[in-house]
């Protein structure tokens, strides 16, 4: 295996961080390549729940180097109390075992400004952001006007490139929305402060990967939030800003397309969304709320809580099309247990027609219908489940009945939360 990708296929939150945990012992580096601190990985080891925003899941896991590449959009603040957090724990992180891109840009304090302004600003059309600034400094990077971990080390040139920066959002939060401008010298202060801090782990991770391939190692690339949240091929604009599946890799990390190994998408058993923006299989009644309790489904970053509802086939088989992967994981299976029938939505229709693909238009999605096949349920407690053959005959039916609507092979079943609750279907 030269390298594996694992990418959310639904709205994020599928479960990535707890997989990417489990197939850390079996690869040697992990590596982020897109998103920033909107993420929330939740791992939980030993009965013991750790949060990821920046940082690779496969921290937990010593031996393992742990890759922040360039185009991951990175607050150093965040990174920093996240490694804090870490060493807290009694897990270490060191210059040995992550290593961050000189070229992935930095969130600053006027990109979560600017970030939560345009959502005010939005209104009844918000989109729901985190409001940690991504959309802000992934649009700076393509206008070629960010500053990158490079500039923020550089301390004979970070207050110029700074300063520059600020006169003009200082004049834009000054006119526009009547706010107080930021102060040059405390800001070139804080941020270069982080960047000391930061500086030891600052490297070429794309010449580190490319080397690495070389050299043999098997990496695993760790995608943030969700295919549908993809900013060309999710649901624009009610996505995230950057390419969330295996399409970001290469430009998120200077790794060549060519030596990709293969994707696997996670899905739950169900369906979530945070944030604004079409969702055909919300449930917006009692169902709804009981999976979000059962599967305690809150913002891992932001807490807010995430609208629930069922698996829909349509979307998942779009995501998993898109990424060309080679299978799945299922997620939450344990959190569906007791429901007597299961709904899943397995085509839309879309002026009496039925459609089986995934609509690119915003117009077309907010007029579709689902239809619903229901499923047997089960009503066995499913979580110390540990082979595919101690699963209830059910929820064997269940997912042996998915791989065909989705037409792509389950390979992993996760049954709980714990690193342990996971069946390994090979
Ligand atoms: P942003 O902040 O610009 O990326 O927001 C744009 C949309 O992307 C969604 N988004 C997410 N969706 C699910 N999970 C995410 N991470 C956190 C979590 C979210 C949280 O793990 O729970 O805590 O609220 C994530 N990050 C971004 C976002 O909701 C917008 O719809
Ligand atoms: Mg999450």
């Amino acid at each position: 295996m030269p390298s594996l990708c694992v990418f959310g296929a639904q709205w994020g939150d599928e479960g990535k961080g707890k997989i990417i945990d489990s197939l850390a012992p079996d690869v040697d580096l992990v590596v982020r390549y897109q998103g920033g601190s909107n993420a929330g990985h939740t791992v939980v080891a030993d009965g013991r729940k750790f949060v990821l925003h920046l940082i690779p899941s496969g921290v937990l896991h010593p031996g393992r180097l742990n890759v922040i590449a360039n185009g991951v959009a990175i607050d150093p603040c965040k990174l920093v109390e996240e490694l804090d957090g870490l060493m807290e724990a009694g897990i270490e992180v060191t210059p040995a075992s992550l290593k961050i891109s000189a070229r992935a840009h930095v969130i600053f304090e006027h990109h979560m400004g600017a970030d939560q302004n345009a959502e005010r600003l939005r209104g009844e059309r918000r989109l729901g952001t985190t409001g940690r600034g991504i959309g802000p400094a992934y649009a700076d990077k393509a206008a070629r006007s960010g500053l990158r971990m490079g500039d923020l080390i550089d301390t004979a040139t970070f207050r110029e490139r700074l300063g520059a920066i600020l006169l003009e959002r200082n004049a834009q939060r000054e006119k526009l929305f009547d706010e107080a401008p930021l102060d040059l010298d405390e800001q070139v202060q804080r941020y270069a402060a982080l960047g000391e801090r930061l500086k030891p782990f600052v490297c070429d991770t794309g010449a580190l990967l490319r080397k690495a391939d070389r050299d043999g190692k098997r990496l695993l690339f760790e995608a943030a939030q969700g295919a549908m949240l993809d900013l060309d091929h999710g649901t624009y604009p009610f996505v995230t800003s950057s390419s969330t599946g295996v399409g970001g890799i290469a430009p998120g990390t200077g790794f060549p397309p060519a030596r990709l190994g293969p994707a696997y998408g996670i899905a739950k058993a169900y369906c979530t969304r945070v944030g604004e923006g079409p969702f055909p299989t919300e449930d917006h009644g009692k169902a709804g709320e009981d999976l979000r309790e059962r599967g305690h489904e809150y913002g891992a970053t932001t807490g807010r809580p995430r609208r629930c509802g069922w698996l829909d086939a349509v979307a998942l088989r779009y995501a998993l099309e898109f990424n060309g992967a080679e299978g799945w994981i299922l997620t939450n299976l344990d959190v569906l247990s007791g429901l007597e029938t299961i709904p899943v939505g397995v085509a839309y229709r879309l002026d009496g027609e039925r459609r089986e693909h995934f609509p690119g238009e915003l117009n077309d999605l907010s007029a579709i219908e689902v239809e619903y096949e229901h499923r047997p349920g089960w009503s066995e407690d499913i979580t110390a489940c540990r082979q595919y053959a101690d699963l209830p005959a059910a929820a064997r039916d269940y997912v042996e009945w998915l791989e065909g609507v989705v037409a792509a092979p389950i390979r992993m079943i996760s049954v709980g939360p714990d690193r342990e609750q996971l069946i390994d279907r090979g």
